[in-house]
């Protein structure tokens, strides 16, 4: 692909700029493939009911791997090294591809949300239109950041799509702050803190990626916006997979361990743990 396709290129970088992002991306790789590893492996620590979300969780981290494995080779293909030791690391007639991230963000956004929700263990009904609305606005948010995210730094077509991207962003934290908040009431004593801190996890790290997205508009340098702009959708993506399927984790063996029933309010959502359910295989 020709380097004039996106709006971003950058003519060179650095030595250390080159090596700060090609070092992180192998730190992801590694946290991304070992993370779903792990998750793979702790499947006996929690009851049948919550296995499934460890898996969603470990297929997450699988795809990321798959997909920073793409950008690394194509890091590498786009900014080849100088002849001499030190030089800077020029743009090659392949172009750094945005593309590969923001497919992944198609796959793994809704499957993370769904892993949120299927770990709460909700009413049917309940968890039916949360996953549906939720799908929806993930793909919705990520389909329109897309456009923007290749258009030129400065253009009215960068500004316009990051704020049409915003909107289903803030219909999500919506979803999960205001109206999971009232299941939060009935999950058992020791899950409640857990759940609680999953949502400001992803409260905290998704608010990196349009952090990440303004990095151009807001440093005056390409090369050292290119970086931050990589190092930051690097960082939130090992805190939003890893970190957050690590903390499923704890929620499931913690759901697993808890010998008491929570109350039937009738509500639509209620949670559907009982003690049978909860007996370990
Ligand atoms: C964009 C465009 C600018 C506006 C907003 C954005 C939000 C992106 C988010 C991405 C989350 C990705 C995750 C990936 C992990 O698998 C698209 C950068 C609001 C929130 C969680």
């Amino acid at each position: 692909m020709n380097a004039d396709v996106s709006g971003i290129h950058i003519a060179s970088l650095s030595a250390s700029q080159f090596a700060t992002v090609y070092n992180l991306f192998s730190l992801v790789i590694a946290s991304m493939v070992f993370t779903a590893l792990y998750l793979l492996l702790s499947q006996g620590r929690v009851a049948p009911r919550y296995r499934n979300a460890l898996v969603v969780s470990a297929i997450v981290c699988g795809i990321a791997s798959y997909h920073y494995f793409r950008i690394f080779d194509n890091f590498k293909a786009s900014y080849p090294a100088g002849d001499t030791v030190g030089a800077v690391h020029n743009l090659s007639n392949i172009e750094f591809n945005e593309a590969y991230r923001y497919v992944d963000w198609l796959l793994t956004v809704p499957l993370l949300l769904t892993e949120l929700v299927i770990v709460l263990k909700l009413a049917k009904a309940t968890t039916r239109s949360l996953l549906i609305r939720l799908t929806i606005a993930a793909i919705a948010m990520i389909a329109l950041g897309y456009p923007g995210e290749i258009a030129a730094v400065g253009s009215a077509e960068r500004t316009l799509y990051g704020i049409a991207s915003t909107i289903p962003f803030l219909y999500i934290l919506y979803v999960l702050f205001i109206e999971l908040g009232r299941s939060l009431g009935r999950q058992p004593a020791g899950v409640r803190k857990l759940v609680d801190g999953l949502r400001y996890i992803i409260l905290i790290t998704w608010a990196v990626y349009p952090l990440a997205y303004l990095s151009p508009s807001l440093i005056n340098d390409p090369a050292q916006a290119e970086v931050v702009r990589q190092v930051g959708y690097s960082i939130a993506d090992v805190l939003a997979k890893p970190l957050f399927g690590l903390l499923v984790l704890a929620i499931a063996i913690a759901k697993s361990n808890a010998h008491t029933p929570t109350p039937n309010h009738n509500d639509e959502l209620t949670t559907l743990d009982s003690p049978i359910e909860l007996n370990r295989t």
